[in-house]
C-alpha cells in the first residue's frame, strides 16, 4: 500500500490476461533471416526450434520463461539459456512483428555449432560449457522479425514441438497464415 491506501502494483502492472499467446505456435524471420519457432505451451514454459541462422537446428524443450502482458497486442517473453545465452522477445500477435534481443555468451559466438542439438538431451555439458566460457565480450543482436505463422494449438501439448528441425516436412517452416 502507498500513503493513499492504494496499491502501487495495481497502478504500474497492467491486466495479466495471457490468453493471446500462451497455448499458441508461431513461426517468426528475423530481419538478419534467422528463421525460429516458438511455443508457449504455459505461461511460464516455451519449446522451441531454430530452422535457420546462426545455431540453425537447435531445439529445446522445456525452457522456463518469464512472459508478461506489456499493452493490447504487445508481450515479452526473457529467459536464460543453460549455455549462458539471455534472449528477450516482445511479440506483437495482431501486428504479426516481434523484436527479439539476444545476448550471446563469448564461446556461443565463438563456436555456435556446439550449441546445435536437441537440448535436453545435453544440459549438464551446456552447463559445463557456459561455466568454462569465455562469458565476455558478449555479443548482442537486436533484430525486428516479421511473424509468418501464428496458431492457438492449446496448451501443454508435447507434440507441437517433438522433433528436430530437420527432420520435419520440406515446407513445414514455410507454411504462412
Ligand atoms: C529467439 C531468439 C533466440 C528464440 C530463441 C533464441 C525461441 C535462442 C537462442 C539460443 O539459445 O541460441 O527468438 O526464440
Amino acid at each position: 500500500m502507498d500513503g493513499s491506501g492504494e496499491s502501487i502494483v495495481e497502478d504500474v502492472v497492467p491486466a495479466q490476461d495471457l490468453s493471446g499467446i500462451v497455448g499458441h505456435r508461431f513461426i517468426y524471420t528475423y530481419a538478419n533471416g534467422w528463421r525460429y519457432e516458438m511455443y508457449v505451451k504455459n505461461a511460464t514454459t516455451i519449446d522451441y526450434r531454430i530452422h535457420s541462422g546462426m545455431v540453425g537446428g537447435r531445439w529445446v524443450k522445456d525452457q522456463e520463461v518469464d512472459l508478461v502482458r506489456l499493452d493490447d497486442d504487445v508481450y515479452k517473453v526473457s529467459w536464460n539459456e543453460p549455455t549462458g545465452t539471455s534472449v528477450s522477445v516482445n511479440v506483437l500477435p495482431a501486428k504479426r512483428l516481434l523484436h527479439g534481443v539476444i545476448f550471446f555468451p563469448r564461446w556461443v559466438e565463438d563456436d555456435p555449432g556446439r550449441t546445435v542439438l536437441f537440448q535436453n538431451d545435453h544440459l549438464d555439458e551446456m552447463r559445463a560449457l557456459r561455466d568454462a566460457g569465455p562469458t565476455h565480450p558478449i555479443v548482442t543482436v537486436p533484430e525486428f522479425a516479421k511473424i509468418t505463422l501464428f496458431e492457438k494449438v492449446g496448451e501443454d501439448d508435447e507434440e507441437v514441438i517433438s522433433v528436430a528441425p530437420g527432420d520435419l516436412p520440406p515446407d513445414f517452416a514455410g507454411r504462412t497464415n
